[in-house]
């Protein structure tokens, strides 16, 4: 029955064909493409075919592009008061339970040559703890802190929802309440040949890949996340991505300064490491607060300097976000997610008529990707707030080079060097005046500087080349 009608739906968009082995199929597989044609919204998928696959949408640059003004990282003057009363707000808001973690974690460590959720990759400089790992220690030290749980939603993907909770699962949710921890999985999106057809992977199976994390704004809708963050009473949620250890999941001040200005989405930035830096950029443009990735802000923008020299456009985006939960809910409204979509050209191996596997040599298949950044526009409010890069983002993202583990274990051990100097431990060895040692601080023990500070850890002296970990 149910297959009567998605072979009807389907023929009204002239998208048949994709059941074109069906009759031939097992049980299984029956069940298998009827599922994935089912969790499809196909008459979106027929108006996207034609405005952004058949045709190369053009990529409407807006017409006047300025750059973002972001609240500093560290206020003067009468702004110093703003941000005591935001810290105040921020640490309330925790202490009432109003604040929820928000992980997407959709991707694999491909790049980084992992088979595997991205999460589970060990990353630590000491004791090698997976990405998981750090971000369940950080969420439950600041949970203690503040006496409320944290509730902590965790976005993967199909390809890797069964290994990420089981890992959770093996590591007894590295003392998180499970009841805390709420898995869900983000949309796919089938590829698509350029006369619009939807591709076969397999003769049961449509080639779908993830919906981009932008979907992950439709995922908390649809999969009941949001209904529960309402039921408990959340109003903000803090947004990280799965790779930058560094981050703060939660910070009481970004999320203070976020309520009481009234943004019903805001964004931490770091300074660019350099003009073309591989990050999405904040931009007043056609006069709203938006990113422009890095592919579409022209190269003559992207390198335009102020007369002091600096760069004008030095707003990057780290993907660190404090969304309303009453925004979230407006975003969804009437069963869409009002973002647009990016579309991609790859070389996508599928099934053609005739049952052949046909793994092209050259890009033959669109792809269609939402962006979380997309929403900053349709905010009301938005604001950027400048963070420190040394103490916020390192994310492991290649197998050498830039963003990689060697990168990110370095800031960390940089940072945790930081933060017990800060806190009074004087003696660190140093060479060429990097830390010469390896350093690790527990999020259990403390989750910031200030709270390591308060700590005043006593510590023996370290010796050159030895390994500390920080845990009392
Ligand atoms: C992203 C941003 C870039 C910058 C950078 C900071 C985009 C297009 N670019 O670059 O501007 O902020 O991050 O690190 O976002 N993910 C999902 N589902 C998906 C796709 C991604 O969960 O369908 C997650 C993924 O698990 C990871 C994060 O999103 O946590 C980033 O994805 P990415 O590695 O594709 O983004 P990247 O590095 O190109």
């Amino acid at each position: 029955m149910a297959h009567k009608l998605v072979a009807q739906k389907l023929a009204q968009i002239g998208q048949s064909g994709v059941l074109r082995f069906y009759d031939d199929l097992e049980v299984a597989g029956k069940e298998k493409i009827m599922m994935q044609l089912e969790s499809l919204d196909l008459a979106m998928i027929a108006e996207l075919i034609e405005t952004q696959v058949k045709t190369k949408a053009a990529i409407a640059l807006p017409q006047d592009i300025q750059p973002a003004q972001a609240y500093a990282r560290t206020p003067q003057g009468e702004q110093k008061e703003f941000y005591a009363k935001a810290r105040a707000r921020g640490e309330e808001l925790l202490n009432q339970g109003k604040v929820a973690a928000f992980l997407v974690a959709g991707g694999q460590g491909t790049r980084l040559g992992y088979d595997g959720p991205k999460g589970e990759y060990p990353v630590t400089p000491v004791k090698n703890k997976p990405l998981f790992q750090v971000f369940a220690e950080q969420l439950l030290g600041r949970a203690r802190t503040h006496g409320k749980p944290i509730p902590w939603y965790v976005m993967t993907s199909d390809a890797n929802d069964a290994a990420s909770r089981a890992f959770f699962h093996r590591h007894g949710y590295f003392g998180y309440n499970e009841d805390d921890v709420f898995f869900f999985q983000q949309g796919m999106m089938p590829a698509f040949g350029f006369n619009g057809e939807m591709l076969l992977v397999e003769d049961d199976s449509l080639a779908l890949s993830p919906d981009g994390h932008g979907g992950s704004l439709r995922a908390l809708y649809k999969s009941g996340a949001l209904a529960d963050m309402q039921k408990r009473g959340i109003e903000h949620l803090s947004y990280f991505q799965v790779d930058n250890p560094l981050v703060q999941c939660i910070d009481p001040l970004f999320i203070g300064l976020h309520d009481l200005t009234g943004s019903e989405m805001s964004s931490k930035t770091v300074r660019k490491a350099a003009a073309l830096e591989k990050v999405g950029n904040f931009c007043i443009a056609d006069g709203r607060l938006q990113v422009i990735e890095y592919s579409d802000l022209p190269e003559e923008l992207a390198k335009s300097a102020n007369p002091d020299g600096s760069l004008r456009f030095n707003a990057g985006s780290i993907a660190i976000h404090a969304l309303r939960v009453s925004f979230i809910d407006r975003l969804n409204a009437g069963g869409h997610l009002s973002l647009p979509w990016h579309r991609a050209e790859k070389k996508v191996p599928y099934v053609n008529a005739k049952g052949v596997t046909i793994k092209p040599e050259k890009p033959n298949a669109v792809k269609l990707e939402q962006f979380v950044f997309d929403a900053i526009p349709l905010a009301e409010n938005p604001i950027v707030y400048e963070t420190d890069r040394a103490e916020e983002f390192s994310p492991v993202k290649n197998a050498e080079g830039p963003d990689s583990p060697d990168t990110c274990r370095r800031d960390q051990v940089r940072r945790a060097c930081r933060w017990l100097e800060a806190a009074g431990v004087t003696d660190i060895p140093k060479l060429n005046n990097e830390p010469d040692c390896n350093l690790e601080i527990s999020p259990l023990y403390a989750v910031s500087k200030d709270q390591l500070v308060a700590k005043k850890p006593r510590m023996v002296a370290i010796k050159s080349g030895q390994s500390v970990y920080v845990e009392k």
